[in-house]
């Protein structure tokens, strides 16, 4: 039987969405050294490692210029479209870009591709990943996405409480996201286990 493996997925640490950036989420800067913490762990447990982004086209219906709901943020070869420069993503990291598609907001990484235009579900499944440990930007709209599908896609979802952090639109919004992750059977964890 082939091994089944464990993998980290970050999730859209990038500088237009921490302080300073062009759709901050305020404690995005500080949960970078959790991040870190738990990067080497997965490198001492020799995981895979994900790193979703955010990878809009200037022109997108995610914007509000063009009917959606956003400030523009996260442009294709931007500044602000580059992960936190503190975050120590091991260089063989699987970057999943999203949101390319102009006609998509791309909130979950399972709506993105790897380089090579893999789905990440493909991705994983390829490399038997069956756990997967989820951590990044915002609790209240990226994580949510992606950790919903992935429960959806049948993984087992475990996302890192330290190094989660939301926009909170509405004040709440983080708190009711890591409620209705709960729900639907991620499990909330304070580090990396197996
Ligand atoms: C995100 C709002 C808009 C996120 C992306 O990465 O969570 N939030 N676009």
């Amino acid at each position: 039987m082939t091994e089944e493996k464990a993998a980290l997925l970050i999730v859209d640490v990038q500088k237009d969405f921490c302080p300073g950036g062009a759709l901050p989420a305020p404690g995005g800067d500080r949960i970078v050294p959790a991040l870190n913490r738990h990067l080497a762990e997965a490198r001492d447990r020799e995981m895979l490692v994900y790193a979703s982004r955010d990878w809009h086209p200037p022109v997108t219906s995610h914007f509000t210029q063009y009917g959606g709901e956003w400030p523009p943020h996260c442009v294709q070869g931007t500044g602000g479209a580059q992960f936190h420069p503190d975050l120590k993503l091991p260089a063989d990291a699987i970057i999943v870009s999203k949101g390319d598609d102009p006609a998509k907001p791309g909130y979950s990484a399972f709506d993105g591709h790897t380089a090579s235009g893999k789905t990440l579900l493909r991705d994983l499944r390829e490399r038997n990943v069956t756990r997967l440990y989820v951590a990044g930007i915002a609790t209240d709209y990226c994580v949510k996405a992606t950790a919903l599908d992935a429960v959806q896609a049948g993984l087992d979802v475990r996302v890192l409480a330290d190094a989660i952090t939301g926009i909170d639109v509405h004040p709440g919004d983080a708190a009711r996201a890591v409620e209705e992750m709960s729900k639907v059977g991620t499990e909330i964890v304070d580090g990396i286990v197996a």
